[in-house]
């Protein structure tokens, strides 16, 4: 494939990285280095006018919308927080799929007045509680939600579950499903327009690879 403009496509290391690989393989993308073993945050592929850059899962939206990256992949769940301001949201690439669930001990008063929720994902527990009419208090976490609920710092917790094995783990149930979440792909709205040929190229090309 030859393109019209250069690409820099953000991308996070781990799950998203390796799961949309297969996908930008289908485009005739390959990145050069490969990422686990290289410290290297802008990696070069084998396609001279497109290069990766490897940010956090939660900073995608942040480098996209500001147009460091034209494209990036971000899940729906980092999404939901970013807002989508400055971004289009074309393609569903159905990976990294998984659930953000209300969790916390089995039998908890879901309708009781005033719950404390700990999460990272604070838009969409407050938003969640808000369409259920319901006032909560929401206490922002970065990491290890499922801890909240154990020592006291919330009656539940609102996260991604897949297997359910990291909230069984600690005593944990999956109590109301919230959204069904998978990996987007974004693009930057000025290079939506600018580099439109080459963006629609790449699209058409990673939708009939999420197709197959
Ligand atoms: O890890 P880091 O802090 O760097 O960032 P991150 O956690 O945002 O990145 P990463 O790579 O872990 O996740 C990137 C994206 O993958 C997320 O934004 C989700 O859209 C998606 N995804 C899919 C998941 C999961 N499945 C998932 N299971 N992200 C996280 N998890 C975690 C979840 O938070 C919980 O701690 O895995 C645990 C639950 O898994 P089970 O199988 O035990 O239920
Ligand atoms: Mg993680």
């Amino acid at each position: 494939m030859k393109f019209d403009a250069p690409i820099t496509i953000a991308l996070s290391k781990g799950r998203i990285f390796k799961q949309t690989l297969p996908l930008l393989a289908h485009a005739g993308i390959e990145p050069v280095d490969d990422p686990e073993t290289s410290r290297k945050l802008i990696l070069d592929t084998n396609h001279p006018d497109v290069k990766f850059v490897l940010i956090r899962a939660t900073d995608v939206p942040t480098y996209v919308q500001w147009g460091a990256a034209d494209i990036g992949v971000a899940g729906k769940d980092v999404l939901m927080e970013h807002g989508g301001e400055g971004l289009y949201e074309p393609l569903d690439l159905q990976i990294a799929r998984c659930r953000m669930m209300v969790a916390g001990f089995e039998g908890a008063d879901l309708s009781a007045n005033r719950l404390r929720i700990a999460t990272k994902y604070v838009n969409s527990a407050r938003n969640y509680f808000a369409a259920k009419g319901q006032q909560v208090e929401v206490i922002k976490l970065y990491g290890s939600m499922e801890l909240a609920p154990l020592v006291g710092l919330s009656d539940l917790i609102v996260d991604l579950v897949e297997s359910g094995n990291t909230l069984k783990a600690n005593g944990l149930v999956p109590l109301e499903h919230m959204a069904d979440i998978s990996s987007r792909l974004i693009v930057n709205k000025a290079a939506w327009k600018m580099k439109h040929s080459t963006v629609t190229q790449l699209l058409d090309s990673l939708r009939e690879a999420v197709q197959q």
